[in-house]
This record gives structure tokens, C-alpha cells and sequence, in this order.
């Protein structure tokens, strides 16, 4: 039995701003994946995390949408923050001066429902070293596009798609060296094989070659579903993370999930190495709820 005073989250965005870590997550914990708002969990070490509280409600921040708050991704450009969110098959963006917000709702989705191929989830950010950034989204289908400079939109004409029987959702691009790498979930979060793919490129939209599985279950350990993650280097070094989720331990399922954060290993011919889950989860302190304003 998941343990119902327990906080869970999911889905976690892991970034650095100005020498501070970050995690954009879901709120778990609810039937359906229900939850209506966004948190965030800021940590300068990595170890100790402290939950900021709520950055962004859908149906009072987001007029536009009012339910499955979902999968969020956070990136600075110019000293302006941006959240980007999934909210009923929808992805919005909003914009503030901080990291923890508070952050204003662009008033429209930057990718509406069915307005191109696969559900419109999941978003992640990806921006090559001629600071070129792109949006990339999906399930189903794995989507990329460019961002207009302003963060705010997409170029429509620039979407590329992807399709493969593995790809679940979850799709995230990083680069190292000259090589660009696709990752994503395989099956359902539900699933205790629910996990994460590999695959390299010449560039961000590929074309992409299969590299293998890069995290999964060790059922040996009670250790189940590892998957929705996101990659980090960690600045100043060639050191990278990867922060993903699985069932909560004990007694959690796919919607009691908890997050992890691992070394991730970039091998000389190209390939990833395998991850290795490790056993804590990370902790974090919360903060009280705050007042309702709205
Ligand atoms: O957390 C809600 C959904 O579950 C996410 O959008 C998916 O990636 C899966 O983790």
C-alpha cells in the first residue's frame, strides 16, 4: 500500500540555474495522474532537496486548461525563466524572473491538441551549443521543433517526427561532443517495464540508430518502472545525471511514484553505459501550503 502521507512525484526536469539545482516534477499521488498544479524542488548539492511549493495552478494561472497537470521542463534564455507544461494534452509555456517563480501563463498552448502527430505531452527542451533551442514533445510520436527566439512559440514548419514501436513518450535530446542522442520511455508508466531507450545522431532531428536499453527494472530489488527522465551535465564538468522515476517504495504503483537521480556514463565509442538505479530516492523537506490567493 502506498503510504497516503507520503508526497510523491514524477516526471522530473532536472536543471541548473546560476550554480543551483532544480527539479520540475508532477505532482503524484492522485487517481488518473489529477493533479491541477506544478512544484518545484530546488537542492545545492544534489543531496538535500527543499520542495518551493507551487509555481504554476492550471485553472486559475492557466485559464485555458483546468486538469492533468503533467510532465513540466524548465529552461532560461536571457534571464528569463520559462515552464513548459503539460495541461489536458496540451502544452503551455509560462515565463517569470525566477526559477521558482512566480511565472505567467503565455495564454495559450505553444502546442495545441492534435495539432500535429501523436498526444501533445511531455515536453523537454534541447539547445545546441549555437544556442539554437528546440521543443520536443510527444507520445506515440516523438516531436522536435525549433522555438522562436522569444521561447514562446514554435516554428510549425520545423517539426520533425518520429515514430518507432519503442517510443512510449518522454522524449529528451542532449548533445555530447559531436554526437546528439535521443532518450525515451519504452511501455506504460504503469508497467513495471516501463523504461528508457537509447538512440544517437549527426544532429537533433537524427536521423536516429538504435543504441539499446538504458535503464530498466531490477525486480531483484523491488526496483520497478524506471522511466520519464531527463539528463543533466552538470556545469563546469563532463560529469552527467540522469534523474528519472519509479514506483514508490514500498507499496507504490503508477501513481505513487517516487524520483532517483544516477550517474550517467558516455563511453569513447559513443555508447551509453547502462545505468545502474541506485537504491535511495532522493528527500526532500516541504514547505507549508501556501495561501490560496486566487
Ligand atoms: O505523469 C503523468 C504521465 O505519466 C506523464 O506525462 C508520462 O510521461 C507518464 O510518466
Amino acid at each position: 500500500m502506498a503510504d497516503p502521507s507520503h508526497q510523491y512525484f514524477a516526471d522530473p526536469a532536472l536543471v541548473a540555474f546560476a550554480g543551483k539545482y532544480y527539479i520540475y516534477p508532477t505532482t503524484d499521488g492522485s487517481p488518473d495522474w489529477s493533479s491541477t498544479e506544478f512544484r518545484v524542488l530546488s537542492s545545492n548539492d544534489l543531496r538535500s532537496w527543499r520542495d518551493e511549493g507551487t509555481v504554476l495552478r492550471l485553472g486559475t494561472d492557466v485559464p485555458w486548461a483546468d486538469r492533468f497537470a503533467w510532465a513540466p521542463a524548465a529552461a532560461e534564455k536571457n534571464g528569463v525563466h520559462y515552464l513548459y507544461f503539460t495541461a489536458d494534452d496540451n502544452i503551455g509555456v509560462a515565463y517569470g524572473a525566477s526559477p521558482t517563480g512566480p511565472f505567467i501563463d503565455s495564454g495559450q498552448p505553444i502546442v495545441a491538441r492534435d495539432a500535429h502527430a501523436g498526444r501533445a505531452i511531455d515536453p523537454s527542451v534541447f539547445t545546441d551549443d549555437d544556442g539554437t533551442s528546440y521543443l520536443v514533445w510527444g507520445n506515440g510520436v516523438a516531436n522536435i521543433a525549433r522555438l522562436d527566439d522569444d521561447m514562446l512559440g514554435i516554428d510549425d514548419s520545423s517539426v520533425v517526427s518520429w515514430e518507432d514501436p519503442t517510443f512510449r513518450e518522454a522524449a529528451h535530446i542532449h548533445r555530447h561532443g559531436d554526437r546528439y542522442y535521443l532518450t525515451w520511455s519504452e511501455n506504460d508508466t504503469r508497467d513495471p517495464e516501463y523504461r528508457v531507450r537509447w538512440a544517437v545522431g549527426p544532429g537533433p532531428t537524427g536521423p536516429w540508430q538504435h543504441g539499446g536499453v538504458l535503464l530498466e527494472q531490477r525486480p531483484d530489488r523491488g526496483i520497478l518502472a524506471t522511466g520519464h527522465h531527463s539528463l543533466l551535465r552538470v556545469p563546469g564538468t563532463d560529469d552527467w545525471l540522469i534523474a528519472y522515476h519509479r514506483f514508490a517504495r514500498p507499496g507504490g504503483d503508477g501513481t505513487h511514484r517516487e524520483l532517483v537521480i544516477d550517474p550517467l556514463h558516455h563511453l569513447e565509442d559513443g555508447s551509453l553505459l547502462p545505468v545502474e538505479p541506485s537504491e535511495p530516492a532522493i528527500s526532500f523537506t516541504t514547505a507549508q501550503p501556501e495561501p490560496i490567493t486566487s
